[in-house]
């Protein structure tokens, strides 16, 4: 068995979750904030069976999309005006940050 956390934007949360109910995996979801962003992101639990991950990777690519957002600059104040930049960045958010994890065990009581 495999824990597969999915993070993924909010934007593409509900699709994902309906698309996953559809194909019988089960989830949880889970409120995130991206480290860098600061801004919310949703991650998803799925516990399923080795022989099932790849359709839960096939699922979660194609409900989640990659975007482009703008990073509002950051106040130099208490840091290193060095590294200030005063204008928006763009950057690319990925539709989905997987990671795969083998369980010791599952219970379910
Ligand atoms: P955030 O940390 O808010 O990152 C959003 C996007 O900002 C990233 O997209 C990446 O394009 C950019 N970014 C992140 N850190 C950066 C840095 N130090 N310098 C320049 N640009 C940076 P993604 O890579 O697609 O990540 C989307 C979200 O997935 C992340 O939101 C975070 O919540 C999660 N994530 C990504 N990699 C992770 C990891 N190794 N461990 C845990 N969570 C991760």
């Amino acid at each position: 068995m495999k824990m597969i956390i999915a993070v993924v934007q909010d934007q593409d949360s509900n699709k994902l979750s309906s698309a996953l109910v559809e194909h019988n995996f089960r989830a949880t979801k889970l409120a995130s904030t991206g480290g860098f962003l600061k801004s919310g992101n949703t991650t998803f639990m799925i516990g399923t069976e080795d022989a099932r991950v790849e359709k839960a990777l096939s699922v979660i690519r194609e409900n989640c999309q990659s975007r482009e957002q703008l990073v509002a600059p950051v106040s130099p104040m208490g840091g290193n005006a060095d590294s200030y930049v005063p204008y928006p960045v763009e950057v690319e958010v990925g539709g989905a940050t997987v990671f795969v994890l083998p369980i010791e065990q599952f219970h379910h009581f």
